[in-house]
Formats: structure tokens, C-alpha cells, sequence
């Protein structure tokens, strides 16, 4: 540990340790489900951390949000019912409100303090609660989703943290068995699902549930994210049965001179179907469940 030093470290990525430079503890709380922690870096912005592990920075967020919105909303040609698991800073709020096509946003997030410690340090995430189509439920995604009528999103978010702490059930079969029954014929869902260079034994796990549970196409797709392990993070994009979804090849552009919202910083169409590429190591384990 060195001193004025922020150390990322995990059993999920075991000898290795991301270090930010520190220049200033903002908040430290214990929450109902996790510990919270604000700092301001050196070089990447505020960052907020849970359980000791980076969530977001202001410098490097709009990678990891833009990438998980966009590529799921982008294949489905009018999203209107979106939900969105997890997420409570707002990043992933801001992206789906850039769609003239959503009617309805709720979002699913179990830690209220979450929600407030980004109001009160990441306005440029929380500005996502604004708008109007917004409704926040303050609990967990499980037991969400079990009270949710089939066939009610077009797409589902799963902005989750990794499966250590609250966010383990939702990498399991039961959680997307509802995740596909809350779908409509033909929805989607992006899930995040951590990294190829790190957890290639969980991806292979996600992969397999989700080919027995999605009957639509089940794919994987990465990015990168400098503060998250490895510096990649990938997501899984599956759909349900229904009109046909061909995830690489987006179909929907949005709109980047809305005056409104302003200019996406990391995605594009072309980034999208890149997106899908993967290194020999990880497509022989991917296509092989
Ligand atoms: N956009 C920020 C990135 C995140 S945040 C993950 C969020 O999921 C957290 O706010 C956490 O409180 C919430 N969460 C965890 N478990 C549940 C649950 N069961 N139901 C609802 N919300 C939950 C993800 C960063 C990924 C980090 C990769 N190393």
C-alpha cells in the first residue's frame, strides 16, 4: 500500500492492483449494504468507490455508460419501456433519456445512498434523475423483476457491480430467467460482464445460462475502461425470441445535435459492431457454450 494512494484490490483480480494518486478524501459512509467512498484523483476526476472497488470517474465514465446503453438501444429500432438495474449514480439514466423514443424509464438501484452521494458529487451523472420519464425504485433488482408483469421492457440494463456483495444473484440462471420473462418478444438486454483478460471462467458460465435461457442471439462485446481491471470490460447482449435482433449492425442513430443533451464522447456506429470482435483466446471459449 503507498501511501496518498488508492489501491484497487480484490480477490476477482488477485495479484494485481490499479493505484490512483489520492489529492482528497470527499465522503467515506457505511451504508445498509456497502462501504461508499468519494475521493478526488489526480488525474481522472472524482472517483466513487464501493466495497473498495472503482464504479465510476468523471474521466473515463462516459466509456463504460455510453457503451452499455447504446449498444443494446442502438439494435432495437424504437425502444419505449426501458428498466435499468443497478446504475444509481445516473450515468446510464442520461444516455437512455437521449432516446425521443422512450416513454418510460424506471431504474432499480438497492443502495439509496448510492443515488445521493451522486447528486451531491456527480452532477454531470445525476443530471440523469432529471428527466421527466424517471422513476426510481429503491431495492433490489431480484425481487424487482419476480413483480414485474412478462413482456413489459423493450430492454433491460444491468448496471451491476461484480458478483462479491449485493450484486451476486444478479449474475445467476434464476435472475435471467425474469430478466427474459420481463421482456417482450424480441427485447434485449445488456448486462455487464466483466473482463476476458480477468474472467474468462465467469464469462463462460454467463454465456452458457444465457444460450439456455435467451432463445433470441446471445452475444459478447467489450470495451475499454481504464480504472476497471484489466482496463477492459465486456457486456452480455441477448435477446429474447421474437423479431430477430442482429446486435452488430446497429439500426438506431441517435440524434447528436439535439441541443439538449450535447455530443456522445465514446460511441459510434462503428465502434458498435467493433465491439463484438473478439482475441482468438476468448472467441474459442464464447462460441464453444
Ligand atoms: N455506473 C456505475 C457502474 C457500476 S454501479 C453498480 C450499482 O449496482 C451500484 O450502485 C450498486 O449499489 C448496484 N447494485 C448492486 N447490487 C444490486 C442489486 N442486487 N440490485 C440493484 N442494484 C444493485 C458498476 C461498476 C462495475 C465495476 C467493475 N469492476
Amino acid at each position: 500500500i503507498i501511501p496518498g494512494w488508492f489501491s484497487e484490490m480484490s480477490p476477482m483480480w488477485p495479484g494485481e492492483a490499479h493505484s490512483l494518486k489520492v489529492e482528497k478524501i470527499l465522503y467515506q459512509e457505511k451504508s445498509d449494504y456497502q462501504n461508499v467512498m468519494v475521493f478526488q484523483s489526480s488525474t481522472y476526476g472524482k472517483v466513487l468507490v464501493l466495497d473498495g472497488v472503482i464504479q465510476v470517474t468523471e474521466r473515463d465514465e462516459c466509456a463504460y455508460q455510453e457503451m452499455i446503453t447504446h449498444l443494446p438501444l442502438c439494435s432495437i429500432p424504437d425502444p419505449k419501456k426501458v428498466l435499468v438495474i443497478g446504475g444509481g449514480d445516473g450515468g446510464v439514466l442520461r444516455e437512455v433519456a437521449r432516446y425521443s423514443s422512450v416513454e418510460q424509464i424506471d431504474i432499480c438501484e438497492i443502495d439509496k445512498m448510492v443515488v445521493d452521494v451522486s447528486k451531491q458529487f456527480f452532477p454531470a451523472l445525476a443530471v440523469g434523475f432529471e428527466d421527466p420519464r424517471v422513476n426510481l425504485h429503491v431495492g433490489d433488482g431480484v425481487a424487482f423483476l419476480k413483480n414485474t408483469p412478462e413482456g413489459t421492457y423493450d430492454a433491460i440494463i444491468v448496471d451491476s457491480s461484480d458478483p462479491i456483495g449485493p450484486a451476486q444473484e444478479l449474475f445467476e440462471k434464476p435472475f435471467f430467467e425474469s430478466v427474459a420473462k420481463a421482456l417482450r418478444p424480441g427485447g434485449v438486454v445488456c448486462t455487464q460482464a466483466e473482463s476476458i483478460w480477468l474472467h474468462m471462467h465467469i464469462i463462460e458460465d454467463i454465456v452458457s445460462v444465457c444460450r439456455q435461457v435467451f432463445k433470441g442471439s446471445v452475444n459478447y462485446a467489450w470495451t475499454t475502461v481504464p480504472t476497471y481491471p484489466s482496463g477492459v470490460i465486456g457486456f452480455m447482449l441477448c435477446s429474447t425470441e421474437g423479431p430477430a435482433v442482429d446486435f452488430k449492425h446497429p439500426v438506431y442513430r441517435i440524434d447528436e445535435n439535439s441541443k439538449t443533451k450535447g455530443p456522445l464522447k465514446f460511441y459510434n456506429p462503428e465502434i458498435h459492431s467493433a465491439s463484438f470482435c473478439l482475441p482468438s483466446f476468448a472467441k474459442k471459449v464464447i462460441d464453444s457454450k
